[in-house]
């Protein structure tokens, strides 16, 4: 279902002449009321030919957000906020967003869209087991499935054997967390004997962080559902920036009548071409709190602008493949850990819990893939890092590890561990 036809599917041109509009109200708002954007941005008066310099505004990064920590990038007063929400980063200073009233009213709209695409419908039940709180997760959801007319459970992260219990007694149709905690679920749910067929489930709208297609074919099995990758980012707004539609289930339709899209080449900063992977770089089109214009996501991705089967004239973006930050360096060569996932899940004897420890000496570390296998299976290691091989281009070492040993999660996932030696 389409939410909101005459937005999701408007023609291309009159969605250009929408952006243009849309940025100039942008800029002029963020200009006159940030000093750091009035510093940044070129004087007033050259509206009309916006896309000409546009792409000449410097970008902007986590760096700024945390530099003007926590309020100084707000652009409206303090009594006009109605909401505040902090990203969930781990290093440094946190970084704290601002709604407005209007803010909170699009956003809810796009996560409305979201779910729409994602196969739900009003009247149904999802049960919401994000995390509620600063995180954006929670919230982000639970508004816009009212906005669609769905009802909310509002369960939040943890406490599994109450998730299955609740999935048991409320049948909800949809079930939102991030990919790693759903896989929690369903071990839960196995290991509590429920019989999957109790459940009401149709729809996984999973996201938050990076996984692979291997993990939604193993979720899709275990859970009978069909799951959506849902992105989004708490500088941008939260979860509901881009969605897959059910239909395709290939690339995220990014709602871009309310955010402008570009993608660059991280080193050099040059926009990337269509297919080609590159930083994620957004720019808000109506956001009245805390406009971010041009803002460096360190998501990687790649924009694909052909027509989808879905009807909606958006761009998809590809999956995350992961962050500039997160990319592991293991003998010179680049690897992101959802590239590993891919590859690991791939084999049927593995449960999907992985972890990839740094061991060793730091001046030789080594990257360790530690995975559990099914009850009673023996998978073949050096198989395992074969693959690994011939697809990475490294040698990774593979260790199966006992059940249960590798931490689950019920937010975003750890993927990464050090263990090395500090001793000099
Ligand atoms: O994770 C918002 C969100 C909540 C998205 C629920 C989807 C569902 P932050 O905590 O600010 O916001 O983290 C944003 O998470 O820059 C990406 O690196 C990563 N991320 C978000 N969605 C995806 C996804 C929320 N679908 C950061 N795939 C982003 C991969 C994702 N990474």
């Amino acid at each position: 279902m389409i939410w909101d036809p005459g937005m999701e599917t408007m023609d291309r041109a009159r969605l250009r002449e929408l952006q243009q509009t849309r940025l100039n109200w942008t800029v002029n708002w963020a200009r006159e009321r940030v000093p750091f954007y009035e510093k940044r941005l070129p004087p007033s008066g050259r509206d009309h030919a916006i896309f000409e310099w546009f792409h000449d505004v410097p970008f902007m990064t986590k760096q700024d957000l945390r530099d003007h920590y926590p309020l100084g990038l707000l652009a409206v007063p303090r009594r006009e906020v109605r909401r505040f929400h902090a990203s969930s980063g781990t290093r440094g200073k946190p970084t704290v967003v601002a709604y407005t009233e209007h803010d909170l009213a699009m956003w809810a709209e796009v996560v409305a869209r979201s779910l729409a695409a994602a196969g739900m419908q009003p009247g149904e039940t999802l049960q919401n087991a994000y995390g509620y709180g600063l995180f954006t997760g929670g919230l982000g959801l639970h508004m816009g499935a009212e906005r669609l007319g769905i009802s909310v459970i509002p369960a939040s992260g943890g406490q599994t054997e109450r998730q299955v219990q609740l999935l048991l007694d409320l049948e909800p149709e949809g079930l939102s967390c991030t990919p790693s905690y759903a896989l929690y679920i369903a071990e839960t749910l196995e290991q509590m004997g429920v019989d999957r067929q109790k459940l009401h489930l149709k729809t996984g709208i999973f996201g938050a962080e990076p996984w692979s297609e291997s993990m939604r074919r193993r979720l899709e099995e275990r859970l009978g559902i069909r799951a959506v990758d849902i992105y989004g980012l708490s500088e941008i707004t939260g979860p509901g920036v881009a969605i897959e539609c059910a239909e395709a289930q290939n690339g995220l339709h990014v709602f871009e009548d309310y955010f402008y899209v570009e993608v660059i080449n991280p080193k050099t900063l040059a926009p990337a071409v269509p297919g080609e992977v590159g930083e994620l770089v957004l720019t808000t089109l109506s956001k009245e709190a805390m406009p971010m214009i041009r803002y460096r996501t360190g998501d990687l991705v790649s924009v694909n602008p052909d027509p989808c089967v879905c009807g909606r004239t958006s761009v998809r973006i590809s999956r995350v493949h992961g962050r500039t930050d997160d990319m592991l360096i293991v003998r010179g060569v680049n690897v992101f850990p959802s590239e590993i996932e891919r590859v690991l899940l791939q084999e049927p004897l593995l449960t999907a819990h992985y972890q990839l420890a740094w061991e060793g000496h730091p001046s030789r570390p080594e990257l360790v893939v530690e995975v559990e296998a099914q009850p009673a299976a023996r998978p073949d290691t050096a198989a395992m890092s074969h693959r690994l091989r011939e697809t990475l281009g490294v040698h990774l070492p593979v260790r199966v590890v006992p059940e249960g040993t590798i931490p689950r999660s019920q937010g975003k996932a750890v993927r990464v561990v050090n263990r090395m030696s500090q001793d000099r």
